[in-house]
Order: structure tokens, then sequence, then C-alpha cells
């Protein structure tokens, strides 16, 4: 009632209708401008952030993005250590008791198994967890050489979090991402993921995993052994005589590899001048056997992936000089490697043009100048680059 008599008082007085009009007037004009501008603010933010992505390389330039979030993760971590020590827990058991064994789950439905759980909700800032009732056998660092697959990537960091919490790990998840326009190096990426890792956190293992590999049995423990492992046993992609999921050739050692710090560090790591697609999965496996070591892997049916299918990526060409330069990897293995980012007369420039502890992984952003590296090893790359 008392708003109807207000509304009339408003009508039959000129001066103060006018001024209702105007007032209505402008918060309609303030509302549109606050909305216009904040999209248009979002917009530069996200303009600014792709154009840091196309920057090349150039040696005087300073890291221009860092969005950390560490603080705040260490926090979580060292509130979790004290959590164990008041609770007196007891370490994991040896065979983790949740796990299912062969996943429900096929290549044009990856996802439907592993979203119906809370395991998202577990996971702490940039991609990391820890059991919460008992001491983790181990801590494992997955490491993802990564551009642009940001659908795999989605569907890869569900999956994982999804079955490492069931295999009762500490863990956490990296994307190492290459900045454009640069060729992909598969192996150097992998490289700067293992010295980032271990800068972040006191892993035990490192696991080496492409963006398109799912993992079909949750008995694939992503653990280290005494020997480097390669956990893949089939793959989708590949067919045996016998139509079962098998692998190309036996030396094969691609898709995931886990390594303690130590066997990573004994091979020198992956050699960092396989710029585009192929050759640096064979030539760290002559790596791993010229540093006495041998992979190993699990039993046939526990190691098989889903290979998400795709296209060739236009900035990861195949390298028509990858067979040359494997022929001489015996001659670079000491030379270079995940050695040539600490000390090294050799020693490679690289940037990290940003790291972001997201919500499921730790990405982190980087540039190289793949002509200095080339021309760094020019003598170190066989056949095809021979003057
Ligand atoms: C095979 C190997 C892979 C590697 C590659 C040769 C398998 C299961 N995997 O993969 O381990 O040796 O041959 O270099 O056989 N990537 C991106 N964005 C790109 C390009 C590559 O994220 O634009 C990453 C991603 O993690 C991907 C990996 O690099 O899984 C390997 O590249 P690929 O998937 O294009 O090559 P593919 O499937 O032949
Ligand atoms: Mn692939």
């Amino acid at each position: 009632m008392q708003f109807v008599s207000c509304f009339k008082t408003l009508c039959s007085n000129k001066g103060l209708s006018t001024a209702f009009l105007i007032l209505i007037c402008t918060s309609v004009f303030l509302i549109v401008m606050v909305s216009w501008l904040s999209a248009k603010i979002g917009h530069i933010i996200h303009i600014d952030r792709n154009l840091s992505r196309l920057m090349n390389y150039n040696d005087s330039m300073s890291i221009s993005l860092v969005h950390s979030y560490k603080d705040g993760l260490d926090d979580l971590v060292a509130e979790r250590k004290k959590d164990s020590n008041r609770l007196s827990l007891n370490p994991c058991p040896e065979t983790p008791p949740g796990l299912v064994g062969k996943l429900a789950t096929n290549a044009p439905n990856i996802t439907s198994s592993v979203t119906n759980d809370d395991s998202l909700k577990r996971v702490m800032y940039g991609g990391r967890y820890s059991p919460e009732d008992c001491i983790p056998r181990g801590s494992t660092a997955v490491i993802i050489p990564y551009r642009d697959r940001e659908d795999h990537l989605n569907i890869l960091t569900r999956h994982l979090h999804n079955i490492l919490q069931r295999q009762q790990l500490n863990y956490q998840i990296f994307a190492i991402e290459m900045a454009l326009p640069t060729q992909f190096n598969r192996g150097l990426l992998a490289n700067i993921g293992f010295l980032f890792a271990k800068e972040t956190g006191d892993f035990s293992c490192f696991v080496i995993h492409d963006v398109d590999a799912i993992m079909m049995n949750d008995k694939n423990l992503y653990r280290c052994g005494s020997q480097p492992r390669h956990l893949v046993t089939g793959s989708t992609k590949f067919r045996t005589g016998n139509n079962e999921y098998g692998l190309p050739y036996d030396s094969y050692m691609s898709g995931v590899i886990a390594l303690t710090d130590s066997q990573y560090t004994k091979a020198n790591g992956f050699s960092n001048v396989y710029f585009g697609w192929g050759g640096e999965d064979d030539d760290f496996n002559i790596r791993v056997q010229r540093a006495n070591m041998k992979f190993e892997r699990p039993e046939k049916e526990i190691g098989i992936y889903i290979a998400i299918p795709h296209e060739t990526d236009s900035t990861n060409q195949k390298n028509p000089a990858r067979f040359g330069i494997l022929d001489v990897s015996a001659a670079r293995q000491w030379i270079e490697g995940v050695n040539s980012f600490i000390n090294n007369p050799l020693k490679i420039k690289y940037k990290r043009y940003a790291i972001e502890y997201r919500q499921y992984y730790t990405w982190l952003l980087i540039g190289v100048n793949e002509a200095a590296i080339t021309k760094q090893y020019e003598n170190f790359l066989g056949e095809p680059f021979a003057v």
C-alpha cells in the first residue's frame, strides 16, 4: 500500500519524477559501463597472456609472468606433515587396498569411470596430494612434456588424480610447456621438468608421461624400482600378430617411464638436441644401457594404455635429422643431457616465462632458442648436420 501511494506522489510531482528517471538512467548506464569495462580488462589480460606465449625467445628478455601460489602450497604441505606426526600414522600398506585392477574404461569413453568420486576435491593447488590416513611409501613427480593439448591434459590429470590417490602415493603433477614458436622438444622439457620437480619437492620417483597415454589398470603402480621402469606393455596404438595390444619393437621405451633421481642422473637424462618429433626416446634407451642399467616392465596385462588418437602437431614435425643425431648418441651422452642446465661449459640457456600452481597441476612455460642450441652442439649432431 505504502509503495502504491509513494508511486502516486512520484507521478503527480513532475520534478520528482524527472529526478527519479535520471536516477534510473544513470544506474543503468553505470551498470552497462562496469560490465563492459570488466569484460574489456579480462580480454586485455587474456591477450597479454597469449602474446607472452607467442613472443620469440630473446636473451635480454626478462621473465614477464610469474604467478605463484607456492607459499600457500607449502603451508598446506607443512600442515599435513604436522597432522601425520600428531596422529602418529602407520606406513601405507605395501599393496594399496583400494585398487580395482582393470578399469571399466575404453577409448571413446575415457573419463566415465574416474569422475564419480571425490578425488578431485582432495587435490591441493599445483596438482598435489598426500594420503590422509597413512604415511606414503613413495613420493612421485609426474612430468608431462606439453604444448597445446588442453583436452588431453584435462582427461589425463583427472584420471591420474583418481588412480594415484587409490595407489596411496604422495604425488604432484607437472605440465612443462614449450613457448612458441620453437619446435617441440620432448627430451629437453623432461630434463627441465625433472630439475624443477627436484627444486619443488622431495620426490623419490620421476615419471615422464605422454599427455595422451591413459593407463587402463590401476595396479600399474607409479613407483620406481631398482632399475628404470617402462610402465607400458601395450598400447591401443599398436596391435601384435595375434591382435593383442602390444609394442612396436622390444627396445621401445616411449610413453611412460619411471626413474629415481639417481637413475635419471646416472643416464644424464634425455638428450636436448631433438627438436620436433622422434628419436629422443630411442636415444634415452641407449643412455640407460650405457649407464649400465636396463628398463623393466610390469606384467603384460597391467601395463596396457589407451593412446588418445590425435593428428600430427604443426610445431612438432617429424625431425628428418633424427637418425643422424641418434648415430652419435654415445658421443654426446656425457656432454649434454640433464647436466646441460647445471654446471657445464656448454650450458644450455632457457627462460622460465611462467610458473602457475593451477588447480590440478603445476604449469611451467619454458623458452629456448633452437638455433643457439643446435649451434652449441653442431659437432655432435651426426651426418645431416656435418658441414
Ligand atoms: C611417440 C611416443 C612419445 C615420443 C614421440 C616422439 C608413444 C606412446 N609415445 O608419441 O613418447 O617418443 O613418439 O617424439 O609411442 N606433445 C604435446 N604437444 C605437442 C607435441 C607433443 O603436448 O604439440 C607431447 C605430449 O605429451 C605427447 C608427447 O609430447 O604425448 C609425444 O608427442 P606425440 O603424441 O605427438 O607423438 P606420438 O604419439 O607419436
Ligand atoms: Mn601421442
